[in-house]
């Protein structure tokens, strides 16, 4: 933990990855912008048909620093992130936050996550899995998806985290390169289930702040089937590499 802390003075950038949020960005960016005056917010853009990234773009005067990454084509939101995060560590930023641009993360979160990892936390997450924290509008069938995803992760992996796949959070820039982030493959939940666990084995320090998650009203969500079984197959993945690498450290003897 820091010897002293004063809130405030680091750097934050919030990276904001939009597909199709015209409906949502102007409200999004405006959250973000009353809730942390001094933040600089990334949107990054993958060329969205309905002019999403022209909209964030009239807003950058009124609510500077803000940017916008255009990319040529949908290329995920893993990638967006990992470029956002490179991004934004390459021009100074000490803390860089993850948010949705559907309006399903509150961003009057954000100075709670932020104050975390300014306290010492590695990465601070906006979770829906303890006390105090909730989902708002998901069928029954969701939740449940979503909870036991999250058991079975967090089990599997033995990672003592109760919302690993929240895509809403805060890293320390500093553990971020620790880490080494941008050999993170996976997509979708598996990309926050991956940071999670490459960010613990690097014994970074997870602190979980709880939230109400509400579900998208304007725009689609871009989550399938595929995604789901993709960091189902993940988890057995990292489980398997976990496992093959204490059997090296016991082989050599430390
Ligand atoms: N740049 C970029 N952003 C994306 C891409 N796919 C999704 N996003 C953004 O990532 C955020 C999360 O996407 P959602 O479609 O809401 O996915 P989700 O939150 O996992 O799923 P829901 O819970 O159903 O909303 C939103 O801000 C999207 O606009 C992509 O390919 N490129
Ligand atoms: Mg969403």
């Amino acid at each position: 933990m820091p010897a002293a802390v004063v809130f405030g003075v680091v750097r934050v950038t919030v990276v904001v990855p939009t597909y199709q949020e015209a409906g949502n960005i102007e409200a999004v960016c405006r959250g973000i912008r009353s809730a942390l005056p001094d933040a600089r917010i990334l949107v990054v853009d993958d060329a969205s048909p309905d002019g999403t990234a022209d909209l964030a773009r009239a807003l950058a005067d009124e609510l500077a620093p803000l940017d916008v990454v255009d990319r040529p084509a949908k290329s995920g939101l893993a990638s967006a992130y990992l470029q956002g995060f490179r991004r934004a560590i390459d021009d100074g930023a000490e803390i860089c936050v993850q948010i949705d641009a559907d309006l399903s993360h509150d961003p009057a979160v954000l100075p709670a996550l932020v104050a975390n990892v300014e306290l010492g936390a590695d990465l601070a997450i906006g979770s829906r899995y303890v006390p105090g924290g909730r989902t708002i509008d998901w069928p029954w069938a969701r939740r449940s998806l979503s909870r036991w995803g999250n058991r079975y992760a967090a089990g599997v992996l033995g990672l003592a985290v109760n919302d690993a796949t929240a895509g809403f959070r805060a890293y320390s820039s500093e553990a971020l390169e620790q880490m080494g982030f941008e050999a993170v493959q996976a997509e979708g939940y598996g990309f926050q289930v991956e940071m999670t666990h490459r960010l613990v084995r690097a014994e970074g320090r997870v602190v979980e702040f709880p939230i109400t998650f509400r579900e998208r009203t304007s725009g689609e969500s871009k989550l399938s089937g595929g995604i789901v079984r993709e960091a189902a197959g993940l988890v057995v993945r990292l489980w398997v590499a976990d496992r093959r690498g204490r059997r090296e450290r016991r082989r050599r003897g430390f």
